[in-house]
């Protein structure tokens, strides 16, 4: 850069201004290029470390104990892509994480152990394995275990999203347990059988009062279809949870899918601009990001960071549950996919 530049840009700088022609290449590239990298976490190497935590610290005094898993090209940022947070929490015998609320939108996905439940305005629902359940934004929730076993989930937030557009809220109940105002399954019954109360009319960014999508239905559900038709060459047979009151994504910010890769089954390369975290529900497998790969196994978690190039191989017949920031996206007109 010449003398002459530099001055100038320095005068400038003290006006509070820059130069665009300096950063425009970067500010508007041809395509995303991610500050996120793949990355995957393998639950046998984890599972100790996460059941360390719980000597470390109460639950209660952590008020949630949860490892974060943090992407490797966004150390100290507290997300696994730019736009979602990922963490594994524990909860052992005896123990509450106490009720709170805030405007970020959070999902679980249950991997080790049983006997936990999670309070969602009021009601319980018992963790099982595969289970994914949402605590929408604002609603008070809590988390407790009643059995004999250490349980551990996968938390899944719109945390840097909110943070991104300074919009977080959050406060503690006034008691740790919420008193049980409604009986196990009355969400469900209510909003999950294919019908509905007669005065409920929800707008279309509304999340679902259905606030657990139990494993067992969906598994049930995905072996019929994986049975019936032929997989998807770039999908396999991949289907998106719904607010059922709607169709929409089950909350406004985040999309979660199933995915079951029958065994042997190799599929397309695929990218799109939702960085997307899967975890492996059933089997095993490899997934080739960008040209590197990774194999995984049962509860294993793995990002795929927008724009990178996806290719899922299933060595046994494999399930897998993925999230993503893709109802932001589509609402704001910005979501691209590329099928090759
Ligand atoms: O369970 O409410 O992993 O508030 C991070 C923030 C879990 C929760 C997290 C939270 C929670």
């Amino acid at each position: 850069m010449t003398d002459a530049r530099r001055a100038y840009y320095d005068r400038i700088a003290a006006h509070g201004l820059t130069p665009l022609w300096e950063v425009l290449g970067a500010l508007v590239p041809p395509e995303p290029r991610s500050p996120a990298v793949p990355a995957l976490w393998r639950y046998a190497e984890l599972r100790e470390h996460v059941m360390e935590a719980g000597r470390v610290i109460t639950a209660e005094e952590a008020e949630r104990r949860v490892l974060i898993l943090e992407n490797p090209g966004l150390r100290g940022q507290s997300c696994i892509t730019q736009s979602l947070y990922a963490g594994l929490q524990l909860i052992l015998p005896g123990e509450v994480a106490p009720a709170h609320r805030h405007t970020q939108s959070a999902l679980r996905l249950v991997l080790d152990g049983e006997g936990a439940y999670t309070a969602v305005d009021g009601e319980r629902t018992t963790m099982r394995r595969g289970d994914f359940i949402i605590t929408p934004a604002w609603t008070f929730h809590d988390h407790g275990n009643l059995g004999d076993q250490p349980v551990v989930w996968l938390d899944g937030l719109d945390i840097p999203t909110v943070r991104f557009l300074d919009a977080g809220f959050a406060e503690k109940a006034v008691t740790q347990v919420q008193s049980v105002a409604r009986p196990e399954g009355d969400a469900l019954a209510r909003y999950g059988a294919n019908l509905l109360p007669l005065d409920y009319a929800p707008k279309p960014a509304d999340p679902t009062r259905v606030f657990v999508y139990p494993h067992e239905k969906t598994r049930a559900a995905m072996q019929a279809i994986a049975a019936a038709s032929a997989p998807d060459p770039h999908l396999a047979h991949k289907q998106r949870y719904v607010n059922p009151a709607t169709g929409t994504s089950p909350m406004p910010t985040i999309a979660a899918f199933t995915q079951a890769i029958p065994a042997g089954f190799e599929t397309r390369a695929l990218r799109s601009t939702d960085g997307t975290i899967h975890v492996c529900l059933e089997g095993s497998g490899e997934a080739e990001i960008a040209g590197t790969t990774y194999r995984f196994a049962e509860n294993d978690v793995f990002v795929v960071p927008s724009w990178h190039r996806l290719q899922l191989r299933a060595s046994r017949d494999t399930m897998l549950f993925s999230f993503s920031d893709r109802p932001v996206q589509q609402a704001l007109g910005l979501w691209r996919e590329e099928r090759l």
